[in-house]
């Protein structure tokens, strides 16, 4: 039987071991930090180690009094001040003067039997006011197999104890409860009482329901063993019966020392010291698991940011494409205005009676510009210029908008605490450099935003283009120019029909026939003008849309990039650390059924 046991107890140790460097290797991978790493680096080499016995109390609660009677002997300095600055491990071998090891390290030696077996720590009293002692034994606490809580009958369970023990139960170690001092009691319900409040508190603060508890009197169970050391070493050299202060009923020192000396040898012990990494690997993938949850909420809220100042993007070219249209119309209808006047014209101006006047290409176009072009293309121009006015405007809002939120978003960031300046990890830093890098071109785009040198690049455009469209070679001043040149093509080209070898022959016979194909010419070469203009002021207007939303989406698209990869690997680094706590249960589960507790 405790072959298999043996066996089995091997089994779960290499289990736990690859669990620890599994463990190990994810918290590395998502940048966990350092302390963590270091706790499960030594937490290897502690699995090798011998079980350890940790007591731990608040100073002068009889600690060291306590493992001296274990000792029967007076190893360990017992005093009313808080002077035990270090951790003392107790070791089996032969006594001598104690060796520094380490920082705040002692070790002790002193041949007891049970020390074979298992290692005693006495720490540094907490709720000193030197609280460096408190850190040391805070610092030990994820070590101990077992811990034996030291309290003192008469102030049971103080503010700083509970919240020490808090502590010790987040690392997931089993408690022995120690009250010391039941020689100091005025009545024997006192010590009831005591129980009774210690048992209540301890389940509904700490959730720790029927704990172990042992009344004693250290100090009467070392003078009691001292004492009969003395009587062995000279017997009938008294007459008092030295076990006297030991056989008080209510000191349950005897049971304890049992515990400690034979149930600890036991399967108490391996179970015990399986459970240890199980819980220090619980304790610490929790919070991994939640600061990585921290990590993923600050991932989502970002990249919600992000979404939100893509769909205003959205919104706003739809907004904008629809809304343009209205300018188009504008200037449909100066066009719209401008054949009606043509339409009349030629019904006024061709005429046989018009001959002459006809034969002046110079009179006609003087005349069909004053009469039908009129101020169509400054009327154009004018909406042009308004429209690339719009457009300027509107861009530089839709800036400002996704500048603000981008500043709303920091600012909240920074009251939760996602940004605050302490958060040095690598991830922190990255977010905090991105945000710098996002808001930085923002700033200094709204800075320099020039609406008038924006338009008039736009207008500067809009002219090439209807210079090119209508092949009107001239480097006039405005678009107006152009546009004058580019209908008076359309007046020379009336003029062109109506040679005078036209009305030599045909004369009056054909006018009126003429003239109507001159109107339908007309009609069509201003159609087609329309549709040439809407084409290219659409062309114009979709480029610088299409421009506006390529610079944000710049800015944006390394962040973007950044927050996918964050999401990626947190998501992964969750997964794995999840994975790794099943494991956990199931391996304690494993334990708790190879090697039950005992009742006792
Ligand atoms: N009356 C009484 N005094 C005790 C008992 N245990 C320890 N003391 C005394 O309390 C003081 C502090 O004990 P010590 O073991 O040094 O406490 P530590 O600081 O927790 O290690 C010493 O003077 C001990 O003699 C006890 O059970 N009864
Ligand atoms: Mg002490």
């Amino acid at each position: 039987m405790e072959q298999v046991l043996t066996r089995q107890q091997g089994e779960l140790v290499a289990l736990e071991r690859r669990l620890v460097l599994r463990v190990r290797d994810a918290l590395a991978k998502s940048d966990g930090p350092s302390a963590d790493l270091e706790r499960l680096a030594s937490l290897v080499n502690e699995m090798d180690e011998l079980f350890l016995l940790v007591v731990v109390g608040e100073y002068n609660t009889g600690k060291s009094t306590f493992i001296n009677a274990l000792l029967g002997d007076e190893v360990f300095a017992m005093g009313d001040l808080p002077t035990t600055r270090a951790i003392s491990i107790l070791s089996y071998g032969e006594a001598g003067p104690p060796k520094a090891i380490g920082e705040n390290v002692h070790l002790f030696h002193y041949p007891l039997e049970v020390l074979r077996d298992l290692d005693i720590v006495d720490t540094p009293g907490t709720n000193s006011i030197e609280r460096m002692e408190e850190a040391i034994t805070r610092g030990f606490v994820p070590r101990a197999d077992l811990v034996l809580f030291v309290t003192s009958l008469l102030q049971p369970l103080t503010a700083s104890e509970l919240d020490f023990l808090t502590h010790i139960r987040e690392w997931g170690k089993k408690v022995v409860f120690v009250v010391n001092g039941v020689d100091r009691r005025n009545s024997d319900e006192q010590v009831d009482r005591v129980r009774e409040y210690l048992t209540r508190e301890i389940a509904t603060r700490l959730g720790a329901s029927a704990p172990t508890m042992y009344f004693i009197s250290a100090l009467q169970a070392l003078r009691g063993k001292l004492a009969a050391r003395k009587e062995f070493a000279a017997p009938n050299s008294s007459g008092a019966t030295p076990s006297a202060a030991v056989s008080d009923p209510r000191n349950e020192y005897p049971a304890l020392e049992r515990y400690v000396l034979e149930t600890l040898r036991e399967t108490e012990r391996v179970r015990l010291k399986l459970l240890t990494p199980l819980g220090v690997l619980r304790n610490l993938l929790k919070g991994n698991v939640a600061s990585l949850d921290k990590r993923l909420v600050v991932v989502h809220e970002d990249a919600r940011v992000l979404r939100s100042i893509r769909e205003q993007l959205d919104a706003y070219s739809a907004e904008m494409r629809s809304d343009s249209e209205r300018y188009l119309i504008e200037v449909r209808n100066v066009l719209y205005e401008l054949e009606g006047r043509g339409r009349s014209w030629f019904e006024r101006t061709i005429r046989i009676g018009n001959a002459n006047f006809l034969r002046n290409k110079d009179a006609v176009e003087n005349r069909f510009r004053a009469e039908v072009v009129r101020d169509s293309p400054q009327a154009i121009e004018g909406v042009v210029h308004r429209m690339v006015d719009w457009t300027v405007q509107r861009n530089l809002r839709l800036w400002s908008s996704v500048f603000a939120e981008l500043d709303a978003h920091t600012a909240r960031l920074r009251e939760s605490g996602a940004l605050a300046p302490h958060g040095d990890t690598e991830f922190h830093y990255n977010r905090e450099e991105l945000f710098a890098r996002l808001r930085e071109p923002i700033e200094r785009r709204l800075g320099e935003f020039d609406t008038d040198k924006e338009a008039r690049e736009i207008v500067d455009s809009v002219k090439e283009a209807v210079t090119t469209a209508f092949g009107v070679n001239i480097l006039a001043i405005g678009l107006g120019g152009i546009l004058v040149a580019a209908f008076t093509t359309a007046a020379l080209d009336v003029t062109g029909v109506l040679t005078a070898t036209v009305f030599a022959i045909a004369g009056w016979l054909i006018i009126p026939a003429r003239r109507r194909r001159l109107v339908n010419e007309f009609e069509a070469k201003i159609a087609k003008l329309n549709a040439d203009l809407a084409t290219l002021l659409r062309a114009k207007f979709e480029e610088q849309l299409t421009r506006y939303e390529r610079q944000i989406l710049e800015i944006v698209a390394p962040y973007a990039r950044f927050l996918e990869t964050e999401q990626t690997k947190l998501e992964s680094s969750l997964a794995e650390l999840r994975g790794a706590e099943q494991e956990v249960t199931t391996l304690e589960q494993r334990v708790m059924a190879t090697f039950p507790e005992e009742r006792n």
